[in-house]
């Protein structure tokens, strides 16, 4: 069998990360409540996420690969690491750091509001010059998610933020927009955000059960989030899906609010939902359910049992499933799952 030639996604402990070949890695996100080690190759882009891992290892390391040769290097503050057509970055920003309003200019409406705007900002620029204009899937995890701070919730200065700068790039603020999650991580953290970016744009798709975010109503926040649930990266032998955080919401209400095992099937309906679509779409797919690497998000660590129950009668034996302690974006949510699935083409070579 020859080795599989595109992207490429493990979930490992520190010692597999560091003993595992690192040339084609494109980048690494560490998960961990306390700093994890930054083991490994110094060149390879690495974003440290304050999230505690719920279950196995202390530390989990997200590791991408191209199966390409693979370069490094940074433009301001992003770090970065690209193949021939693929690119991971990321940046983290700490609220504390941010400069005080330059004068002639309006002080931004919060020192979240400065760092996600000057993040996108230099994420635009950065994939702007070196020729990979397209966001495929990006993460972000920002410290107290749902605490209000001067009377609006943190996630909603971020939407804010997201959105105005996007806007002030000239990207597009729906349809053509990447796979996303928005987490919270621990106080004091900065904010984190790595992502995925290709020469070429993605096949983006909406789930059917759901409205896209970017149409949510305004009870949801002043702007809206700026992301598609689902984008499909076509390679020459692989299709990749990056699956956004999914949680049980329909239409654009949340529902089974303090029911976290409806709550967990109402996510896997989503994401089936999104898998069925993918496969409607794109006709040499075929995704399944059992098949997906998946990390699922617990806002309280107590409940980890009842979804891992839930999802062991949906998933199969073997998928690689980690589990994070993250806040959701929405007060009533309990839990949330991202997911990736990978499925080769049948070529003749
Ligand atoms: C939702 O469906 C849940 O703001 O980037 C999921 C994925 C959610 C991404 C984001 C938010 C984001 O609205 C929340």
């Amino acid at each position: 069998m020859r080795a599989p030639s595109g992207l490429h996604l493990d979930y490992l402990s520190a010692a597999e990360y560091q003993s595992a070949p690192w040339a084609d890695v494109l980048g690494v996100a560490a998960f961990s409540g306390p700093r994890s080690a930054a083991v490994g190759a110094a060149e390879i882009p690495f974003a440290e996420v304050n999230t505690p891992v719920l279950l196995g290892t202390a530390n989990v390391y997200e590791v991408w690969r191209s199966g390409q040769p693979a370069e490094s290097g940074s433009r301001n503050r992003v770090r970065f690491r690209r193949s021939e057509n693929l690119l991971f970055g990321c940046i983290a920003l700490a609220e504390s750091e941010v400069a005080g309003a330059r004068p002639g200019e309006p002080a931004p409406p919060s020192a979240l509001h400065a760092v996600t705007e000057q993040a996108y900002r230099e994420i635009c620029a950065t994939l702007d010059a070196l020729g990979y204009p397209h966001l495929l899937r990006i993460w972000n995890y920002l410290p107290d998610i749902n605490r209000d701070a001067d009377g609006i919730e943190r996630y909603r200065q971020f939407n804010r933020a997201r959105h105005d700068a996007l806007s002030a790039c000239g990207r597009s603020l729906k349809g053509s927009v990447p796979a996303a999650s928005a987490l919270g991580a621990a106080s004091g953290s900065p904010l984190v955000v790595y992502f995925l970016a290709g020469r070429s744009a993605p096949t983006f798709i909406e789930n059917p059960r759901q409205m896209s975010a970017y149409h949510y109503p305004r009870d949801y926040g002043s702007h809206q989030p700026v992301f598609s649930r689902a984008t499909l990266l076509r390679q020459r032998d692989s299709l990749t899906l990056f699956i956004s955080g999914t949680a049980s919401i329909v239409g654009h209400r949340s529902i089974h609010v303090g029911d976290t095992a409806a709550q967990t099937r109402e996510t896997l309906a989503n994401i089936a939902a999104l898998l069925a679509e993918a496969n409607r779409v794109e006709p040499a797919a075929h995704f399944s359910l059992g098949s997906l690497a998946c990390k699922v998000y617990v806002r309280r660590p107590a409940d980890v049992p009842v979804i891992r129950a839930q999802l062991a009668r949906a998933l199969e034996p073997a998928s690689k499933v980690i589990y994070l302690q993250a806040d959701i974006c929405r007060q009533d949510l309990l839990v949330e799952i991202e997911a990736t699935g990978i499925c080769p083409l049948m070529t003749d070579a």
